[in-house]
């Protein structure tokens, strides 16, 4: 496939990377990084990246602005992406073809020339071992965004640890690529302090129910308060992990200018996708997320989790 999917990039001249909405370190860095091998091989070729700016994270790079001009008649490679619908800032429907590289539990198929592999630990580390295995030339700044995609998806190395492609991938991308982890941890690490106090009234306000669930409600007048906004839960959730007693967490977040109370839900093993699938919403089997329309609708969240935890106990004992 690696090679199906080198010709076609060989033949468009026209390409834009895409990922889902909300970009974090691996949509960003596979994005970025693609587009920095790409143009390296391939100089002459119009590439762009599609996507909202995060300004927390301007390393990665610049987005462009897609107008229907770049995109008519041009490839689309989508990275971290497993569904049309949160595809940020392009119109599937206008590419002639499209390319997938993903890691998370497929939703659409939309393309016949994909590399899905749930295995992987981030799109960064397929995209890594999709340059290596065509031997395309790689540029250190691809390399630095690759691997912070990485370090950001397994937690700095807590999630699917046991994956030996993981260390390999990184491995090659220090040996070959000469980059600095050290440098790089700073970038994805260094927080205000608003985000050391939104987790702390994370930590004090989890009401943990018998079976192992534990939950939150922030409301807009809470992140007032705290300095800090909705968007800022969503990068604090993996820190829950290892608690004695809690299985799966979530924390519903009041964006009052979107209108809408963010979900985001991590678990140690009980499997919630596809009740976040429910709520218009979805992600990984163990991290999840959704926009929900009221407070409600988070109530109803938190019993059918607690239902799930329940479940997953007494199947376990
Ligand atoms: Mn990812």
């Amino acid at each position: 496939m690696e090679q199906k999917i080198l010709k076609l990039i060989k033949k468009y001249n026209k390409i834009v990377i895409a990922r889902h909405t909300g970009g974090d370190p691996d949509a960003l860095g596979s994005t970025f990084a693609m587009k920095e091998i790409i143009l390296k091989n391939f100089p002459k070729k119009e590439v762009y990246v599609a996507g909202t700016a995060i300004s927390r994270f301007k390393f990665f790079g610049v987005h462009d602005k897609i107008t229907d001009e770049m995109q008519d008649g041009a490839l689309l490679i989508a990275l971290d992406i497993p569904d049309i619908r949160r595809l940020d800032g392009v119109d599937f429907y206008k590419f002639s073809d499209v390319i997938k590289i993903d890691h998370h539990p497929e939703i659409d198929k939309f393309s016949n020339y994909q590399i899905v592999n749930e295995d992987a630990s981030s799109a960064c580390e397929l995209v890594a071992r999709f340059a290596y295995k065509c031997n395309l030339k790689m540029t250190k700044h691809a390399a630095e965004c690759l691997f912070m995609g990485i370090v950001a998806d397994t937690n700095r190395f807590l999630f699917g640890a046991n994956k030996k492609e993981t260390y390999q991938t990184v491995l090659q991308l220090i040996e070959k690529e000469h980059i600095n982890p050290n440098e790089l941890y700073e970038i994805l690490y260094k927080k205000p302090m608003s985000e050391v106090r939104l987790e702390g009234f994370i930590s004090l306000n989890m009401k943990v129910t018998k079976n192992g669930l534990g939950y939150v409600k922030i409301s807009d007048e809470n992140l007032k308060e705290l300095k800090t906004t909705s968007a800022s839960v969503g990068g604090l959730m993996n820190n829950y992990n290892f608690i004695d007693g809690l299985i799966c967490w979530v924390v519903f977040t009041e964006d009052k200018k979107n209108n809408v109370i963010r979900a985001s839900a991590r678990s140690r093993g009980v499997k919630i996708n596809k009740l976040f699938e429910q709520y218009n919403g979805g992600g990984h089997v163990y991290a999840c997320g959704a926009k929900l329309n009221s407070f409600s609708e988070a109530n109803e969240i938190i019993d059918k989790l607690d239902d799930l935890c329940y479940e997953y106990h007494n199947n376990d004992l």
